[in-house]
């Protein structure tokens, strides 16, 4: 196996999180290189389940090296919280099994405040955050004003960056009729913390070009989805990072040239949590069923995802933004039973035919999905472990979408458990 990078094809909870554990068996190093804890990858190993939203899918294995990289922002209460009710569960982390780099920006009780407050003043035009300060922390760094992980280590240059960020947001938060940021408090609840969170943190960049050197295998595991993605995804309907697999080198400080294939996950129809434009929702009895049957639940939030169908013109283009090489199709037995099903093929805009998303705001909101129509099977799939065990209409359902996006379709998940998953010739 070459170094791999996994993303999100479509808006996110693709089944990320099994297909990473999948092939963590088979890497050395599992890096995290965009987005924070509003990641949620669920893993089930044997009879335990793991929820895990900041930490790399590589800390359930023994004897992998897990590191989260500079593109991350890292919440560190979050990060002592996870690594501590993943010890509940029976897993030590030492240093030598988990890495921080020292150069990720902090996400701050003041980023969560603000995402929080910002979306209840945008009423019913929220974005539907996870509430997790994510893009009010990417914000400061990109302001050049965030606290990072290395910077926990000199405490006059917590203090003065304290005082800078309480000057930059207090106006704003007075405004808001939020309380304030108080520098002092903000560095002492910085320096109780700094101690756990300190000895995990490091040059990323080189531990991962030795491993590189080494001939260790590299998996960066992506979170959320190309269609969050900030500048390719439905803005500004998206996460505030960059979530295509070009991201893998710039958020964990190694060239392109190292990543390797790029697999993309995507299940066989669409779901999205959040708002934002999604032309293939369902409402109808077919979408509720769809959600049911597949436990569509945000592992954050727990907030009811939307559901519908397949839309191979956003993973068409999720392929080509992401720079996906094979797809991870997930969830096909959620499908089951069905007796007809539809896929996306393109899109009606003002009376013209269109075969991309368009860029407009107002565009993406009017597009109506133009759909085929495929046969569905009363088989069930779940569980199957080989390409013979899947209904003859499941394997022309899989052909038709390996068309319509411009992918091979290189794993099929069968269900949660990581053997049903069925490696494509
Ligand atoms: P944010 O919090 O600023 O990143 O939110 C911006 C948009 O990005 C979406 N987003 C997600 N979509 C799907 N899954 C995500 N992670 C959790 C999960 C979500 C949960 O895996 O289940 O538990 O609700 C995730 N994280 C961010 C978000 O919905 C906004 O549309
Ligand atoms: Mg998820």
């Amino acid at each position: 196996m070459s170094n791999v990078a996994v993303i999100g094809a479509q808006w996110g909870d693709e089944g990320k999180g099994k297909i990473v554990d999948w092939l963590s068996e088979r890497a050395d190093v599992v890096v995290r290189f965009q987005g924070g804890h509003n990641a949620g990858h669920t893993l089930v190993i044997g009879n335990q389940t793991f929820k895990l939203s900041l930490l790399p899918s590589g800390v359930v294995r023994k004897g992998k090296l897990s590191v989260i990289g500079n593109g991350v922002v890292v919440d560190p209460w979050a990060f002592v919280a996870e690594k501590q009710r993943i010890e509940e569960q029976g897993i030590v982390l030492t240093p030598e099994d988990l890495q921080v780099s020292e150069v990720a920006a902090l996400i701050l009780p003041v980023h969560r405040m603000l995402d929080q407050a910002r979306e209840s003043a945008r009423g019913d035009k929220k974005i539907g955050t996870t509430g997790r300060g994510i893009g009010p922390a990417y914000e400061d760094k990109v302001g050049r004003r965030a606290i990072r992980v290395g910077d926990l280590a000199e405490p006059e240059t917590v203090k003065a960056k304290a005082a800078y960020l309480a000057e930059h947001h207090n106006a704003y938060l007075r405004g808001l009729g939020q309380p304030e940021i108080d520098a002092d408090k903000l560095v002492a609840e910085l320096m109780e913390i700094a101690p756990k969170i300190l000895p995990y943190a490091c040059r990323v960049s080189e531990r991962l070009d030795a491993a590189r050197r080494a001939g260790k295998r590299i998996l960066f595991e992506g979170a959320q989805a190309v269609m969050l993605d900030v500048d390719h995804g439905t803005y500004p309907f998206v996460t505030s990072s960059n979530t295509v697999a070009g991201q893998a080198a710039t958020g964990s400080g190694i060239g392109p040239t190292s990543i390797g294939t790029v697999l993309g996950i995507a299940k066989a129809y669409t779901t999205r949590v959040g708002e934002g434009p999604f032309p293939t929702e369902l409402t109808d009895e077919i979408g509720k069923l769809l959600g049911e049957r597949g436990r569509e639940f945000g592992v954050v939030t727990g907030r009811a995802r939307r559901c519908g169908w397949f839309d191979a013109v956003m993973v068409r283009q999720a392929v080509r933004t992401g720079g996906i090489t094979g797809i991870a199709l997930t969830k096909l037995d959620v499908l089951d039973g069905l007796t007809e099903l539809k896929v996306c093929t393109g899109y009606k805009l003002d009376g013209e035919t269109i075969d991309y998303f368009p860029a407009g705001m107002g565009a993406q909101q009017r597009v109506e999905p133009i759909y085929e129509t495929i046969e569905g099977w009363s088989e069930s799939t779940k569980g199957a472990r080989s390409w013979g065990q899947l209904p003859a209409p499941a394997i022309k359902y899989i052909r038709r979408v390996e068309e319509l996006i411009g992918a091979p379709v290189t794993l099929l998940s069968t269900s949660p458990e990581r053997e049903d998953t069925i490696l494509m010739e």
